[in-house]
């Protein structure tokens, strides 16, 4: 079957939209490290939309893990499928501005050696929280990680994504060569400060005269980043082909909806607010509202629907108590601590997310954000507890959220079937839960015990500990339904 190139894009039916510039003139101004799916729906296509009047801003992808992406990029010289999803139907466009995807353990050196050269003016990111290889409590560089372990040993080489910035920034320091901007676009608080210090930190341990210069020029804008992207299944790719009547190997399904916050505070680079991006001094506000609104209620449906038996997030959102539940924990515990934005855009933002998790096109699996939770529960919902606990305000379903996860990383659904823990602490995590059986106090003690998740703060609370303990041992006893049905009818 004919495959989706440069040399078919002719041959895409109408009523496909594609690229509106001539890709053959557009040339790359940004290297993007971690190509995955959320990129490629999301700040890919905000680029797509500007290379008509900008085409010396155009994406050079690389692949930190798995060469998966490039290998099914190649072949399609870059091009692939999005497929905006909602029940009133599908629309398919195909997005042009990824010239080329490197594959960062293989062309290390190719890869360098371009974010090393002035053409490269942005260096993004989108490595998920573990790859920033940071303690998740505290926002500061994991040294003892063992990619940073390699990297302190072999700075030219590197594995980690701060590893490869640092590298990329020493040999521009070095060749007497302004630096690129670097911009985070993963969902950690204040991306663009943690990202700083943890580039920062690593580059005094290289040279102290380069970590001057890093604090000095090198610009991490902090952005907000939003758009709904669950994993690509066989099914969607059938689908994806039968549109095009020709193959694409690697299509992305997404939402309507999206949104890109950026701080404004960087020059060179092109006129994002063109394309519907928001630039401003002051994204963190947003970013604390995405994380604590959108995530929060996001992890807590995962772990509570996953072990309900809820596939999808749209399942999930089939059940009236959980509905009940996410609502209560946007308004009642989450808002009130966005005290910087006004109630009614919050009212609104909130009606609009569970409208989005309604989304019935889009097959969004409870178990793929259930992935990682160790990196994501201190933003998305630790953070939120802190300030209910020090306002002396309720937190029970932010806290029973973190009680799910915790009854989640036991490793054993409500059936007795196993649950496949992906979490760089899933080990730990497990023994753990092995050690304490179905006490749901020792699994709490445990548990919380993770400092480099929990603070010290929140391990040697009692409200807290009480609060959780009190839902796990629900989740055992009666299961996830029951204990949901509960917490909503006491309110
Ligand atoms: C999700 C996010 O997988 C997850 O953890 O919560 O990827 C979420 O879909 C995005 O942040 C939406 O912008």
């Amino acid at each position: 079957m004919t495959r989706l190139s440069a040399a078919t894009l002719a041959k895409v039916p109408a009523g496909v939209r594609l690229p509106d510039y001539d890709r053959s003139a557009v040339t790359a101004g940004i290297v993007h490290l971690g190509i995955g799916a959320f990129h490629r729906a999301h700040m890919a296509v905000y680029v797509d939309d500007l290379l008509k009047d900008n085409p010396d801003w155009a994406i050079v992808g690389a692949s930190l893990r798995r060469p998966d992406t490039k290998e099914a990029l190649e072949p399609q010289d870059g091009l692939y499928t999005i497929a905006v999803r909602d029940a009133a139907g599908t629309h398919p466009r195909v997005i042009g501005s990824i010239l080329k995807v490197l594959d960062a353990n293989t062309q290390r050196e190719e890869l360098l050696d371009l974010m090393a050269s002035p053409q490269i003016r942005i260096v993004s990111l989108t490595v998920t929280e573990k790859g920033y290889c940071h303690d998740p409590a505290t926002g500061k560089l994991d040294r003892g990680h063992p990619d940073i372990v390699h990297d302190l040993a072999n700075p030219e080489t590197p594995r980690s994504a701060p590893g490869m910035l640092v590298e990329a920034l020493y040999r521009r320091w070095e060749a007497g060569t302004v630096p690129f901007t670097v911009m985070s676009c993963d969902n950690l608080p204040s991306n663009g400060e943690t990202t700083a210090s943890i580039v920062f930190e690593l580059a005094l341990l290289r040279n102290v005269d380069f970590s001057d210069w890093v604090a000095e020029l090198v610009n991490f804008p902090s952005t907000m980043v939003d758009r709904i992207v669950p994993s690509t299944t066989d099914a969607d790719r059938a689908m994806v082909t039968e549109l095009l009547g020709m193959e694409d190997a690697w299509p992305i399904m997404t939402e309507p909806f999206t949104q890109w916050v950026i701080q404004d505070s960087f020059e060179s680079r092109p006129p994002f607010e063109n394309v519907g991006a928001t630039m401003t001094r002051h994204v963190e506000q947003f970013e604390r509202m995405k994380l604590r609104m959108l995530n929060g209620s996001h992890s807590t449906m995962a772990y509570l629907g996953y072990l309900a038996g809820y596939e999808y997030v749209s399942d999930v959102m089939g059940d009236p108590d959980f509905v009940k539940l996410i609502h209560g924990l946007m308004t009642e515990e989450a808002m009130p601590t966005l005290i910087t934005l006004r109630k009614d855009n919050l009212a609104a933002y909130r009606d609009e997310l569970l409208e989005r998790f309604r989304n019935p096109a889009l097959k969004h699996r409870t178990w793929q954000i259930a992935m990682d939770g160790s990196q994501k529960l201190p933003q998305r919902l630790l953070g939120t507890i802190r300030d209910r606990l020090a306002a002396g305000q309720p937190f029970e379903r932010l806290a029973l959220g973190v009680a799910a996860w915790m009854r989640y990383v036991v490793g054993i659904d409500e059936k007795g079937d196993n649950i496949d823990v992906r979490d760089p602490l899933a080990m730990r995590m497990m023994a753990i839960a092995a050690e304490a059986g179905d006490d749901a106090e020792a699994l709490y003690i445990g548990l919380v015990a993770l400092t480099e998740i929990f603070g010290g703060d929140l391990s040697d609370n009692q409200a807290f500990g009480d609060a959780v303990v009190t839902h796990l041992e629900s989740l055992f006893e009666i299961g996830v339904k029951a204990t949901v049905a509960e917490v909503v009818e006491s309110h």
